[in-house]
């Protein structure tokens, strides 16, 4: 870990920069825009029963939108006032008053009328419910009656028998550690979380080839490094604030580039509303674009490094960080060789981009000093994810950016807190503080007194196959204990999700509000928990942000809608463990949030530091301001790993189209709004590019279909700057297109794009049935049954 620390925030640049401007016509009139002064008025009125204590969560909590961090109004990067509108949508979670009884206890069909916006509308859960396979409502229950029924449930079952799953949003630190070591203490390792999904192959990769799993650099390395790199990201959508470290990043002389399929309207102009010169003129974010095929960025980064030794015939040094190569990293040859064996050929095609093109990013790479690399799920959510990140660290370790001010490795994270679930020890592969494998785990063991099952936990999406194993596999599933988090709408397959959801004997839905999943049946008993937010979590709570600081989140008083039984996340799940293993109840118990966050810094030594966190505004920084510091890694030998990986082949048919998915107004599963705020798209709208459309003889605003095989999807054709052979859609909208069952290879986590074919919607109408519904029998074997 590195011994440098980090320096705390730095002085905003005050001096205007009108080179960056999008427009002197103040207020990006006349242009498609996200409307923050409009949207935060909204947000006052929409909170206006609980003001007081919306402003007391804003001012004094950490934030539970997105993993930039920030506590309070302050963050480790910049002086002045950090806040956004993500952070204003999921506001209305922590301020709602309780469902109404009348409509909470109307007839289960009636309430599946709703969606999950309007569910989540609908308030807070008020009190433990009940619903058993025949009742058409939710019954009301005591705490009392719904732990035995649980407890009861899962002493009667093996603990391979039934799984854990946390959703990533508002839980703190606290919450999953406690649920990690309840899950072990019970024998059962089927536990995985969102944070999973979103990043769990930027940890695998990084692991390999550098030995930590985190973010090597900090926000401020942005500033001034010479370019700063969005792979598959849009940060300043996914991290609005993100967007004023990168202004003044610009104002440094930085230069940004994002690679995407789609010239993501977001990355390019932006307006920041908390830097007055941005929220009026706009500011130009990215300064240059590379648009590359989904799934293409493996094949870019080898024309990237095909140049570089290209380079090197040339002139040594002139591309090859050799004093770094040599100290710091091993493979070298192999990936040279690997390298210089990919075809010119192939590399264009399956990235899209000319060798001229890749020559360009590729020499500015070479002559810059620093660089940091910033990626989200544009490379994580591939079946070849892994590869896509090692081939980052590829490019990262050959120009020797990596541990040191203004260079490094940055997987650009997701919900508040997915940082930390994995370093609390709350997924299949780990345990606090490292792996879940003979080392580790013998530690962990003799802190916590007993021993931890032997066998492999599930991730999420195996987890969910289980449900539908035969009754007497071993590792069937039969209950499922969610903490938050939304099948339905968050995996591939809804269809089948449905069937597995309600194949469960018992189901147990830890939340503060319902959405689609807590309405499906279960064979036996469904039941639904009111937790505490975070801002009511007793003794408060902390949360990792992408940068690695731990911030800590005070309890907020004054809540004017207080749901009276709501209980801490954490505590529920110590109250679920001591009755199903009454006998060891001992060595699971904690008595407030201090003696959690004690234990949390015996168990991971990278935490230590979390035990003095106790007042608004404690904050520290694991690891320092950098992982690898010097260029040193915490791998066996002390040294950076290249890594060679191959081109996928991505099973694409020449009329085939590339399909990911991507979110619009909304935060995963939980949608703000119809239309997307930077480019006006709508929830069914197609993003295809303009000459694709027209050689399908598609007009902008005609209905077309998407199908695949596995599902159909009917939209709306809306012309963006999107590589052609490429198409987005909106999820959970698009969902019925990916079929389940592919997995990243290392990470195990679902492979969320997929090649579809597009037509236009008369045309698909017309003749489906002819020429899709009566397949040969050939074609239907190679659909799986569902
Ligand atoms: N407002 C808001 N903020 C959020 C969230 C939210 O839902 N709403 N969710 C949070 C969570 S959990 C997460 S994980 C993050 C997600 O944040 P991001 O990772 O930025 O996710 P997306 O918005 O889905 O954008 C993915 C991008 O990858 C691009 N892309 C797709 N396939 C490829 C590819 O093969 N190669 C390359 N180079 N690019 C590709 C897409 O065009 C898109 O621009 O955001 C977090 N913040
Ligand atoms: N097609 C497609 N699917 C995707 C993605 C994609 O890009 N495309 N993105 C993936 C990514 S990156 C992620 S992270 C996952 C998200 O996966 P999840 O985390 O499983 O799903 P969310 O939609 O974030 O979960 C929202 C639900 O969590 C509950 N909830 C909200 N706050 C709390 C809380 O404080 N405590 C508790 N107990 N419950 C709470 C509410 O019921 C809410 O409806 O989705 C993934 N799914
Ligand atoms: S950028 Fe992220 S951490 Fe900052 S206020 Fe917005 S949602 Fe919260
Ligand atoms: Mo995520």
């Amino acid at each position: 870990m590195g011994k440098t620390k980090h320096q705390g925030p730095m002085k905003k640049d005050l001096k205007p920069a009108p080179e960056f401007w999008v427009s002197p016509i103040p207020f990006g009139l006349g242009k498609v825009k996200p409307k923050h002064i409009r949207d935060t008025m909204k947000i006052v009125w929409d909170n206006k029963d609980n003001l007081n204590y919306a402003k007391n969560i804003i001012t004094k909590g950490v934030c539970d939108g997105c993993a930039l961090g920030v506590s309070g109004l302050s963050d480790q990067t910049l002086t002045g006032p950090h806040m956004c509108t993500t952070r204003f949508n999921v506001l209305r979670l922590n301020t709602m008053p309780e469902i109404k009884p009348e409509i909470l206890h109307q007839d289960i069909d009636e309430l599946r009328k709703y969606n999950s916006t309007e569910l989540r509308q609908l308030g807070r859960i008020p009190y433990p419910m009940m619903r058993r396979k025949g009742d058409r409502k939710f019954i009301r229950i005591s705490w009392e009656e719904a732990m035995q029924t649980i407890a009861q449930k899962m002493k009667s079952l093996n603990s391979r028998n039934y799984a854990f799953y946390l959703t990533s949003r508002g839980i703190t630190n606290e919450s999953y550690y406690v649920a990690g070591k309840v899950a072990r203490y019970l024998g059962a390792n089927n536990i995985d979380n969102a944070s999973r999904i979103c990043h769990s192959p930027s940890k695998t990769a990084m692991k390999r080839s550098v030995g930590v799993g985190a973010s090597t650099a900090n926000y401020q390395d942005w500033i001034g490094t010479d370019v700063l790199l969005f792979w598959g990201s849009v940060a300043s959508n996914a991290s609005p604030v993100s967007t004023k470290y990168m202004l003044e990043a610009k104002k440094k002389g930085t230069k940004i580039i994002v690679i995407n399929p789609y010239k993501e309207p977001a990355m390019d102009k932006y307006w920041i509303p908390s830097v007055a010169e941005s929220a009026l003129f706009g500011t130009n974010v990215a300064d240059e674009f590379y648009q590359v095929n989904i799934g293409g960025d493996i094949a870019f980064m080898h024309g990237i490094m095909k140049h570089w030794f290209e380079m090197e015939e040339q002139a040594y040094g002139s591309a090859i960080n050799h004093k770094f190569v040599q100290e710091h990293v091993t493979n070298y040859e192999e990936l040279k060789e690997t390298v210089e064996k990919q075809s010119w050929e192939e590399i264009e095609q399956s990235s899209g981009i000319s060798k001229n093109q890749i020559y360009k990013l590729a020499l500015e790479l070479a002559n810059a000093q620093n660089a940091v690399f910033a990626w989200a799920l544009g490379l994580t959510m591939h079946e070849f994810a892994t590869d896509n990140i090692s081939q980052v660290c590829n490019l990262a370790l050959l120009r020797g950016f990596l541990g040191r001010k203004h260079s490094g490795l940055m997987p650009f994270r997701g919900h508040s807190s997915v940082q930390g679930t994995g370093e609390m020890g709350c997924d299949p592969f780990v345990l606090p503080g490292g792996a879940f494998d003979g080392e580790n785990k013998k530690r962990i063991e003799k802190l916590w007194g007993f021993d931890i099952a032997d066998w492999q936990g599930d991730t999420v999406g195996v987890t969910l196959e289980n449900i539908m194993l035969p009754d007497d596999h071993e590792r069937k599933i039969k209950c499922y204990y969610m903490s938050g988090g939304n099948f339905l709408e968050t995996m591939p397959d809804p269809t089948f999700i449905q069937k597995a959801l309600e194949n469960l004997e018992l189901r147990v839905h830890q939340d503060i509000i319902l959405n689609t999943s807590t309405l499906v049946d279960a064979k036996e008993t469904v039941i639904v928990l009111p937790a505490k937010t975070r801002y009511e979590q007793d003794g408060g709570g902390t949360s990792t942000s992408t940068e690695r600081m731990v911030y800590y989140s005070p309890v907020i008083e004054g809540n004017q809608n207080r749901i009276k039984e709501a209980r801490s996340e954490w505590q529920i799940y110590i109250d679920l463990a001591k009755r199903v293993k009454p006998e060891q109840a001992h060595l699971i118990d904690f008595k407030d949030g201090q003696s959690i966050r004690e234990e949390i810094a015996k168990a991971n030594p990278d935490y230590d530091g979390i035990q003095h966190l106790k007042n608004q505004g404690d904050v520290f920084q694991w690891g320092g301001a950098w992982l690898c510091e010097d260029g040193i890694c915490p791998t066996e030998d002390g040294k950076g790993h290249l890594i060679s990986v191959d081109i996928p082949d991505l099973n694409r048919q020449p009329d085939d189209f590339m399909l990911t998915t991507r979110r619009g107004k909304q935060f995963n599963s939980m949608v703000y709004g119809d239309y997307e705020s930077f480019n006006h798209g709508g929830r069914y709208d197609v993003l295809m590019n303009k000459e694709d459309a027209d050689r399908l003889s598609i007009a902008e605003g005609e209905g077309v279909v998407l199908h695949n095989g596995f599902g159909v999807f009917q939209g709306v054709a809306k012309y963006v700057d999107i590589l052609k052979g490429n198409i987005e859609v909106y999820f959970p909208e698009g969902n019925y297109l990916l079929p389940r069952g592919r997995y990243e290879k290392y990470a195990k986590i679902p492979d969320y794009n997929i090649t579809v074919k597009v037509e236009k919607a008369d045309r698909f109408n017309a003749k489906k049935d002819r020429d899709y519904y009566e397949k040969p029998i050939k074609d239907l074997e190679e659909i799986p049954m569902q």
